[in-house]
Formats: C-alpha cells, structure tokens, sequence
C-alpha cells in the first residue's frame, strides 16, 4: 500500500510523466504498476446465513481472474449503493479475506442486502500489450 500511495503521488506531481524508469536523488524506483478494476463479483446470495463474497471463494470459482495480493476491494449493493452507506454490518472487508456479510450482525433483525465486490490489480497483462501496440501504430 506504501508503494501505491507513493506511485499516486508521484503522479500527481507529474514526475513519472513518460518515464519508465525515475530517480530521485540516488535512489532509483522501479515504475509503479498500472491498476486494473477486475470485474465485479456476486456469488452469493443473503438467502442463508448472509452474503459471503469471500476471496477463497471468488479465486477458486473465478481461476486467473484475481490477483494474488488486491490493492483495494470495492462493494456496493446490486443496485450500485456503496456498501459504507447501508448502515449494515460487516464481519469483513478487506482485500485479505474478501467480504462477507452475516444476517444474524445486522441490526434490528435485519437481513444483509445483497452485495458484489471487485478489486484494483495491476492491470492483466493483455491489456497493457495492446496498450503498447497502440501506442507503436500511432
Ligand atoms: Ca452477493
């Protein structure tokens, strides 16, 4: 996370502008990673004990589709409502374990909303090839 807040802020300050390669100084940084959105999940329902948008899940049902370590993890409600504005409670959230939502945690009885996720990865590397044949047929 250390190195994507850098990378943010060397962009903004537009040092990293056409440059694979920088150095500040003597320290010389490596080119910060391109982030990707992968698609967004929904693979279960609140129907049971709750909405288990879990990553051991998400990776085993979708192979080579999520990275090995997110960046970030982004939910909202099917309707598109960003899950920090529900008021609902979560058991996690977190680009470790995913997320998850347990029925019997909200409350006033209530039962979970039904929630997808997606996460920020460096972008899949098809993307950037074509990325670069575009740039060369320019
Ligand atoms: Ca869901």
């Amino acid at each position: 996370m250390k190195e994507l807040i850098f990378c943010v802020i060397l962009i903004a300050t537009g040092a990293l502008a056409q440059k694979e390669e920088i150095q500040l100084g003597n320290i010389e940084i490596a080119p910060c990673p391109r982030l990707c959105y992968t698609q967004w999940f929904d693979r279960d329902d609140p129907s049971g004990f709750g909405d288990y948008e879990t990553l051991i899940n998400l990776r085993a049902e979708n192979p080579g589709k999520i990275c090995s370590y997110p960046y970030s993890i982004q939910v909202q409600t099917l309707s598109g409502q960003d899950a920090s504005t529900t008021g609902q409670v979560f058991a996690y959230y977190d680009t470790v374990n995913g997320f998850a939502c347990v029925n019997a945690q909200q409350p006033k009885g209530k039962r979970c909303l039904d929630y997808r996720v997606r996460f920020v990865c460096p972008c899949p590397k098809w993307e950037l090839a074509e990325d670069i044949l575009i740039k060369e047929t320019e």
